[in-house]
């Protein structure tokens, strides 16, 4: 069965051990911030806020809701213990089964309206997740909803939402994304304002679904059902031609206008560092809020990992990449995006068909939109384990030539969160990619491939066995 809402999703992790309630009163300026970032470093239950300071006891906050693949393994409705693997093909399994929403009348984001002037965003107690931040940041955890004008397609995105005043917020939705991409390149282009409405603490699998790199075209809400199992329900906003998730705790409707630019940021980042620049990016002005009784805000505090986007990268980036590979006729076995390297870095692993076969899997992945930000490839071959860090980092230390082996691009488009980028970078989006090569050359004799010195390679049969039987015979 798949959880309803946020608030069943609390119960199960409650059930299973995995969240931590905090009763004591604690500061939406950089408090919470800090001990949801305590909890990400530590690996630690998720933090559930009930009374933070000048708030009702109404007002609650809930930390990084996927921060562990235990809490995504069971938004998934998965084995609270499956694998980084497991987890990658019941993404590409569900994703072959869209099961399109519904729309409902009524839900429980409706049970309090404010249009207008009535609209105050403070309402809610926004954290200062970081010092140093640019401001008071309402979408750390949420989904964003937008439209294509030209053939309608929704898509749900998750971008940055820091508050400007009580009723603008900003956005940060980099122009490769599709939010950003349809804003600039089709509303902007006809003087319109695009519409946008923000469901913040939707059920987290929604949320997941949000943030999973699916191509153009692709609504990221009928995923989001098939990984349920159930149709999502959604219900119409109230001042714009949008629909959201209608168990969502708060929800945030308003429009882009063309052009319009606010400095906005900086924010500690995935990268696991404050990289980017504070600079003039697009805003949403606010026509309406709706939220729950006794609303939850459901929030990050991104930053080194292990946070909830490192480990969703883990699952959905990476199966992405794999399913692209595959389609393009590339025996790739496996690709793992260590949630360590905050998705800067992925891991293929294939059986290798031809010479510089890296060189393919690169620019495929390169070209592609889920593959376009990342900077680094690492290629090893199939008798590599790609999800196993101890074998990857033997396979580059040894496999990959120091100069022949190493293969960069200088001049290529960029995110500017790069925590290496210059500031000429960090401001163009400009900055180098490069590739790994971990295979044996296709040319070599194989007599020149030294052979691995592991007992599976190095011993004969029936010695590797009287090894093992020696072992066993001594309890191990
Ligand atoms: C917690 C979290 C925060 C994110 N913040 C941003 C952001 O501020 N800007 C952005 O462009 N992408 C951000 N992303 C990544 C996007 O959600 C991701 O690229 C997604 O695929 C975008 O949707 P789209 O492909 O439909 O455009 C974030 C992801 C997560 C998990
Ligand atoms: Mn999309």
């Amino acid at each position: 069965m798949p959880f309803k809402d946020l608030r069943e999703f609390i119960d199960r992790l409650e059930k299973e051990g995995d969240i931590q309630r905090i009763e004591e009163e604690v500061d939406w300026n950089l408090e919470a911030g800090a001990i949801v970032r305590h909890s990400n470093e530590r690996g630690l239950p998720a933090p559930f806020f009930q009374k933070i300071k000048g708030y009702p006891e109404s007002c609650k906050i809930f930390g990084s809701p996927l921060a562990t693949l235990r809490r995504l393994a069971i938004a998934m409705g998965m084995n609270p213990n499956a694998s980084t693997r497991e987890l990658q093909a019941e993404y590409l399994k569900a994703k072959k089964h869209p099961i399109k929403p519904v729309l409902v009348k009524d839900g429980p984001c409706k049970e309090n309206i404010h249009t207008g002037d009535e609209v105050d965003l403070l309402e809610f107690p926004v954290p200062m997740v970081h010092e140093g931040d640019g401001g008071r940041f309402i979408g750390t955890w949420h989904l964003d909803v937008s439209k294509d004008p030209d053939s309608g397609w929704v898509n749900w995105g998750m971008y940055r939402h820091m508050i400007h005043n009580k009723n603008t917020i900003g956005i940060v939705a980099d122009p490769y994304t599709h939010l950003g991409g349809v804003y600039t390149q089709k509303y902007e282009a006809i003087n319109k304002p695009m519409e946008v409405a923000i469901a913040v603490g939707p059920e987290p699998i929604l949320t997941f679904c949000a943030t999973s790199p699916l191509p153009y075209g692709v609504s990221e809400v009928d995923i989001a059902g098939a990984i349920r199992g159930e149709p999502v329900e959604l219900i119409g906003c109230e001042t714009v031609d949008l629909a959201v998730p209608a168990t969502s705790e708060i929800v945030i409707e308003g429009e882009m206008r063309p052009c319009e630019r606010i400095d906005e940021g900086p924010f500690g980042e995935y990268t696991g560092y404050m990289a980017a620049l504070r600079y003039p990016r697009p805003a949403i002005r606010v026509k309406a809020v709706t939220h729950r009784n006794n609303p939850i805000l459901t929030m990050t505090s991104m930053g080194i990992p292990v946070t909830d986007d490192h480990v969703i990268m883990s699952v959905s980036l990476a199966a992405e990449l794999y399913e692209l590979l595959r389609g393009r006729g590339l025996p790739v076995t496996g690709v793992s995006a260590f949630p360590e390297t905050c998705y800067l870095l992925v891991v293929v692993a294939v059986k290798v068909p031809f010479a510089n076969v890296a060189w393919d899997i690169a620019t495929v992945i390169w070209a592609s939109r889920c593959g376009n930000t990342i900077p680094y490839i690492i290629v090893v071959e199939d008798d590599t384990d790609p999800f196993n860090m101890s074998d990857v980092l033997f396979a580059l230390a040894t496999k990959c030539h120091p100069h022949r082996g190493i293969h960069t691009l200088e001049q290529t488009s960029a995110i500017g969160f790069e925590p290496w980028a210059d500031r000429h970078e960090r401001e163009y989006l400009i900055g180098p990619k490069t590739y790994f090569d971990c295979t044996w050359p296709v040319d070599w004799e194989p007599s020149d491939i030294p052979k691995k010195a592991s007992l599976n390679q190095i011993y004969p049969a029936e010695v590797r066995q009287k090894a093992l039987e020696t072992w066993r015979k001594y309890g191990y």
